[in-house]
């Protein structure tokens, strides 16, 4: 792609430079100024495009799922969401993996560890856990648990509990793009667990109380709090509000964080929970980075590069890199709240980060 602009390439084609352009290829190699334009955008160029799956027509295939194959044959049962730029690398949206995995009650997907960082966020029914580097962790609907890369994994559902369905969000592809996954199964298929219930919210969920040596124990990147309720989480988006916590472009935003750093719970993904106020429609912004959301309360919609997407619960939505958005609450008396998760720690880890307030109605 020529640009007639000084400083960008500008070569005509002539049958000398087609024939050197060949001999070139020959020897796997080729001219810059054919291709700079193009991989030198003036600005981000996300091959992704802004997405919506509804809920409601996805359910039944997940259930269909649960029929069709075990979770011993699948190794783990999920519906994965392709974004239609991203197929060749099951990529949702930029270089982040998303999925709904199902599970029946008395089921469980044996246990394994890989180099990729995961997250769930639990859409529905009762009685799911998850076991991490042998601490058992009781999930329950709208709770955001913690997978990260190198604890020992697996999930399953009680046999008193219900058919249990969540959201997984995963960072394979970026992993993949640095050629750095890889991918054990548990020798026992089983971990046992070995630590006290609920010991990572014990030791370090105190919220403003830690133990005093917990920065000198804990020496992973990820935060040792694995699990984040959604109560918790939702009484501290109404304490912010009403402490007059507010963006303009997201209105009450709060980070779920690794309590002994306040950074993001793991080194390549973030995770937020951000409230719409009754009535609340959002400045449009942009900024790098990609965002997979789910809506977790309530329904609305976003604009997003000029295009209405309307969400109710668990609807799941991404915002590819530098795309124009807004968020409105499409209720006047209720909130609603928007579970996301990102990889702005690993584009703001590599200086990638940029943002820009953007002008334009919110729709
Ligand atoms: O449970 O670790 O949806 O490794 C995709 C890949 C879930 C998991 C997915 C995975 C997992």
């Amino acid at each position: 792609m020529r640009e007639n602009i000084a400083g960008r390439a500008n070569v005509a084609d002539t049958p000398e430079l087609e024939r050197y352009y060949a001999d070139l290829a020959k020897l796997e190699a080729g001219a810059l100024w054919t291709v700079a334009n193009n991989i030198e955008p003036w600005q981000p160029k996300p091959s992704s495009v802004p997405m919506l799956w509804r809920y409601a027509d996805l359910k039944p295939y997940v259930q269909r799922a649960s029929a069709l194959v075990t979770p011993e044959d699948a190794g783990r049962r999920v519906v994965m969401l392709v974004n239609p730029g991203r197929r060749e690398i099951s990529a949702a949206c930029g270089l982040l993996y998303t999925g709904i995995q199902i599970m029946e009650p008395g089921e469980c997907a044996s246990s394994h560890r890989h180099m990729a960082s995961a997250l769930r966020f639990i859409m529905e029914g009762s009685g799911a856990y998850t076991v991490v580097d042998g601490e058992r962790i009781e999930l329950g609907a709208r709770d955001f648990v913690l997978t990260p890369n190198g604890t020992w994994h697996e999930h399953g559902v009680d046999a008193a509990g219900t058919q249990c369905i969540w959201q997984d969000g995963l960072d394979i592809p970026l992993v993949n793009a640095l050629d750095t996954n890889l991918f054990q199964v548990h020798k026992d298929l089983r971990q046992t667990v070995s630590k006290p219930a609920d010991s990572a919210h014990g030791t370090y969920g105190g919220g403003f109380l830690l133990p005093t040596d917990a920065r000198k124990n804990w020496t992973h990147p990820y935060s040792p709090l694995l699990k984040y309720p959604f109560d918790a989480t939702y009484e501290a988006l109404r304490r912010a509000d009403k402490a007059g916590v507010n963006s303009p472009f997201d209105g009450v935003l709060l980070e779920y964080v690794n309590p002994l750093t306040g950074g993001p719970v793991m080194p390549t993904i973030g995770a937020a929970m951000q409230m719409l106020r009754p009535g609340e429609a959002t400045k449009a912004h942009r900024h790098t980075g990609s965002i997979v959301y789910q809506c977790a309360k309530g329904s609305g919609h976003s604009m997003i590069d000029g295009v209405r997407y309307d969400w109710t619960e668990r609807d799941i939505f991404v915002v590819p890199s530098w795309s124009v958005h807004s968020h409105a609450n499409g209720s006047d008396r209720d909130d609603a709240c928007l579970f996301q998760f990102n990889d702005l720690p690993a584009i703001r880890a590599l200086g990638l980060y940029a943002e820009q307030g953007v002008p334009v109605a919110t729709g």
